[in-house]
């Protein structure tokens, strides 16, 4: 512990790992474009400068605190400083500001404005480079690109990927992938995380939106859509409600309003997963087969064992994620021309993840060759669709799910959150759902944020080994582990996101710590105030087995050999 001056004030440090964590810890939030304290210091953008007593001038990102110091934040010098500092930056930056997809949510046009630079004295001499639209889930815009480097260390340091590198040097220097290659051609597990880490328009997501409002449209066709467990906890502060609650019955009205058909909740389909997850985790144990399994639901996860451990291939579940077995359900059941009305059926799925567009168009997860979910947009696509609308969002009341899918246990709503998927599938492998046998199964270790989470518990005559992992960098890390026979697990779950999918690559971006806890404790509060806590409990489920399901359980819920 220690104390230093900060603009005059005596403020304790403690093990903050920087000058920049306590200047912070102080209420003044100093500008900065190239500092996340998820990944490590780069200290490129200098935007964070401060002066000492003696007139050093220095960047408080790359300072550890020291006892005594005395830091002044805003002086004239270093006021001139970074206001030079954003004008170049917008010097070398295309400004096609009012018509980018980040306008209004980019790091560097808050920092003009905050800075006061209504002007650039500078020409831009950079090259015009063309997209990289070939991903199905991001754009990359180089022409926007500032070089802070944070989509680079968030591909490498928190998923372990790669797939983003500084080329060239000094006024040639670029971020692209190896070679200059089409992100689609690379590594890419479509994850979204460099996007979400990118603070201007450099890195965005491949947008859906337009194809929605042409289904809407268009009145031969019924538009539906399913709403997965993250989405709920991730819109509310965008409208000015408190972060983190659920706001799924607005999102529901205001889907209903804008014109769809049916809405419904991913978190039923999600009772599926575990019904046959379950099964298969039973099959596979009995037969000591394929463990460890691994599951299914995060398709950036399953691009990630294909491309990294293809020789765990067959660990994979062979499980539909969530999303994947709603729409074949719901595309089942509007085949009939009595629930159809004689109208074609559109699925609309809104996720918070920009590997679930990816997830759609892989032909293993269709059905009969074709494709169940039509359109995927993310979180931050139903936001920018609900202010076109002109729906005023914050007054709406809350609707519920259309039937027949309108009901779901708690145990689908939590798989949003890391660990959820395992505390779901363990509640449907328990006997008893009192509360003292949940408590216990939420209490074994399967909650909380950490990256690796190891549990074991008796199960049979079994002990049960389950890792839970979020973050493909950590997943990294125990796949290489049980490659070389250092661990041995009976079940891994990843989600290839850190805390799960309410920190997923299509949420709105620049969460900090107090939102990806109010995050997860929103998704956690939908299931303590759910009745049916256990996904076979779900008083839909059975009936779904006994009729549309009947001898097509495999067929519309399981991914199809590729
Ligand atoms: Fe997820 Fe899933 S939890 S993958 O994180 O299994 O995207 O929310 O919808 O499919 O249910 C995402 C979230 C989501 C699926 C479910
Ligand atoms: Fe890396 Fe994920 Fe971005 Fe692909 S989407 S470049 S894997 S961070």
């Amino acid at each position: 512990m220690g104390y230093m001056m900060i603009d005059g004030r005596k403020v304790e440090f403690t093990d903050e790992r920087n000058v920049l964590s306590v200047i912070r810890k102080a209420g003044i939030s100093l500008p900065t474009l190239c500092y996340h304290s998820e990944v490590s210091t780069f200290g490129a953008c200098r935007l964070c400068t401060v002066e000492d007593d003696r007139g050093r001038t220095f960047a408080s990102c790359s300072e550890e605190p020291r006892d005594g110091m005395v830091i002044y934040t805003n002086t004239g010098k270093i006021k001139k400083y970074r206001k030079l500092i954003v004008e170049l930056l917008l010097a070398a930056h295309c400004r096609d500001c009012t018509t980018c997809v980040k306008s209004g949510e980019c790091v560097l046009q808050e920092l003009a404005h905050r800075m006061g630079v209504t002007n650039v004295r500078f020409e831009n001499t950079r090259e015009i480079r063309p997209l990289d639209t070939s991903s199905p889930s991001i754009v990359r815009d180089p022409n926007k690109c500032i070089l802070c480097g944070d989509c680079v260390r968030a591909c490498e340091e928190i998923q372990g990927i790669g797939a983003l590198g500084f080329a060239f040097r000094g006024t040639e220097a670029m971020v692209m992938p190896a070679f200059d290659k089409p992100l689609a051609e690379t590594d890419c597990v479509n994850c979204g995380q460099c996007r979400v880490y990118c603070p201007t328009g450099a890195i965005s997501i491949k947008t859906h939106m337009d194809e929605v409002w042409d289904a809407l449209a268009d009145k031969d066709t019924r538009v539906v859509a399913q709403i997965a467990p993250a989405v709920r906890v991730a819109v509310g502060d965008s409208f000015g409600l408190t972060k983190g609650r659920s706001v799924m019955g607005k999102i529901v009205n205001v889907l209903h309003r804008m014109g769809f058909d049916e809405v419904y909740d991913t978190a039923f389909s999600a009772d599926l997963t575990v019904m046959e997850e379950s099964e298969e985790f039973l099959e596979r144990l009995e037969q000591n087969e394929n463990l460890p399994l691994l599951t299914s639901c995060c398709p950036a996860w399953v691009k990630f064992v294909h491309d990294q451990y293809p020789e765990f291939v067959e660990n994979i579940s062979s499980c539909r994620s969530p999303q994947g077995m709603f729409s074949a359900v719901i595309k089942e059941y509007y085949r009939s021309p009595k629930n159809s009305g004689g109208k074609k059926t559109i699925v609309v799925s809104v996720m918070p993840c920009t590997a679930k567009k990816m997830e759609a168009i892989r032909p293993n997860s269709f059905t009969r060759g074709k494709q169940d979910t039509d359109i995927v947009i993310t979180t931050t696509e139903l936001i920018r669709m609900i202010r076109n609308s002109g729906i005023e969002f914050e007054t709406l009341d809350p609707e519920a799910c259309d039937m027949p899918f309108g009901f779901s246990s708690g145990g689908g709503m939590i798989f949003g959150v890391t660990g959820g998927v395992t505390e779901a599938v363990l509640r449907r492998m328990t006997e008893g759902h009192s509360k003292v046998e949940l408590d216990a199964i939420s209490e074994c270790g399967v909650r909380g944020s950490e990256g690796i989470k190891e549990v074991t518990l008796p199960y049979n005559d079994t002990q049960l080994n389950i890792c839970i992992v979020s973050g493909l960098a950590n997943a990294r890390t125990v796949m290489e582990r049980v490659r070389n026979g250092e661990a041995s697990y009976h079940l891994i779950e990843v989600m290839a996101c850190r805390r799960g999918c309410i920190m997923g690559g299509g949420q709105p971006p620049r969460a900090g710590d107090r939102t990806k806890a109010a995050r997860e404790k929103g998704l956690y509060n939908a299931d303590n105030v759910t009745i049916i806590k256990k996904s076979d409990e779900n008083p839909l489920i059975a009936p779904l087995y006994d009729g549309l399901l009947k001898g097509k359980v495999h067929q519309l819920l399981h991914n199809q050999e590729s």
